[in-house]
């Protein structure tokens, strides 16, 4: 019996598992030499932690590991119901919430060694948390796609429609779309995610093999906002939170189109109603680099030992 033992929160609605003790021995190396191991070597571990029947196609896990930069604190390797993310936003909020639940950290500023990068993050007084994002960017501008519809006639081929949007990294790679004509509502996610999906689909067909994120953006409900998104993540979820990563691929797109000056805030509601506040610094004006910062805020909801039995024939969750 292999005995995991997790923390999880929640940033926004979006949920974090993080994995503070059993995981698989990885080496030594950086944490995207790590994540590699973990692909190549023990993906089952993965499963076992965030699909079910221990979690859900929603659940994010966060695997702490010991940095290979000093000057962190930790290294996190973030997956999901279906692999690995370069960076999580709502992750790295929950589990800098899950370290200092856990005693290990105080306010102030704490790195953090990512696949994407390192990342520094500051535990605010009124237990915010602050994280200044990898390096972010736009890398196409207005790319036109062919989406096919949702119906058609068996054996024959589905119609198409074009869709434009940007392609962008905030540590994961998005395709960011404002025109769509959809209701960004909750009760309209079933809708949203078969209609994102076949976007996906086509963005990746189309000459974007490596998007797995896709973004829509439309007019915000609360006052405080500028923009409501509605996230779909790889393995199918929509993200409940406003997206760490997605937020700062918005921002580079906003400030390679002078949409949003150096500085100035830009509140991003998630498809719940969540709130993320963000700001970027340029980095490389002419290059349209930014580094982006995106605040917000984790409650933790269970602290947790996963028993992993071997004769359970669910043991490695259901893939
Ligand atoms: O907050 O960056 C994020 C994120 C990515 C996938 C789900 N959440």
């Amino acid at each position: 019996m292999t005995r995991v033992q997790v923390i999880d929160s929640h940033t926004g609605g979006e949920p974090t598992r993080v994995v503070i003790n059993g995981g698989p021995d990885l080496g030594e190396g950086t944490v995207a030499d790590r994540l590699k191991i973990l692909r190549e070597q023990h993906d089952r571990f993965r499963s076992a932690v965030v699909n079910e029947p221990r979690g859900s196609d929603v659940m994010v896990g966060a695997l702490l590991v010991e940095p290979s930069d000093k000057s962190c604190l930790a290294g996190a390797i973030f997956f999901n119901n279906v692999g690995y993310l370069g960076m999580c936003g709502h992750g790295t909020i929950g589990l800098i919430v899950t370290l200092a639940h856990l005693g290990r950290i105080r306010t102030g500023e704490h790195r953090i060694e990512t696949p994407a990068g390192v990342v520094t993050t500051t535990l605010n007084q009124d237990g915010s948390v602050s994280v200044t994002n990898v390096p972010s960017y736009r890398k196409a501008k207005g790319v036109t796609i062919n989406v096919s519809s949702a119906d058609g006639a068996l054996g024959t081929a589905r119609p198409t429609a074009p869709i434009t949007g940007d392609v962008a990294w905030g540590g994961n790679w998005f395709f960011l779309v404002e025109q769509h004509g959809q209701r960004l509502e909750l009760a309209n996610v079933e809708t949203l995610t078969e209609f994102t999906w076949r976007i996906r689909q086509a963005v990746n067909a189309q000459g974007f093999p490596e998007i797995d994120h896709i973004e829509l953006f439309g007019p915000p409900v609360s006052s405080w906002a500028r923009s409501r998104n509605f996230v779909l993540c790889p393995g199918k979820a929509y993200d409940r939170s406003p997206c760490g990563t997605g937020t700062s691929a918005k921002l580079a797109c906003l400030a390679a189109d002078n949409k949003l000056d150096e500085g100035q805030p830009w509140v991003q509601e998630s498809i719940l109603g969540s709130l993320f506040t963000a700001r970027y610094r340029w980095l490389d004006r002419a290059g349209g680099t930014i580094e982006p910062t995106i605040i917000g805020t984790a409650f933790v909801t269970a602290e947790a030992t996963l028993l992993l039995d071997e004769k359970d024939p669910f043991c490695w969750g259901i893939r």
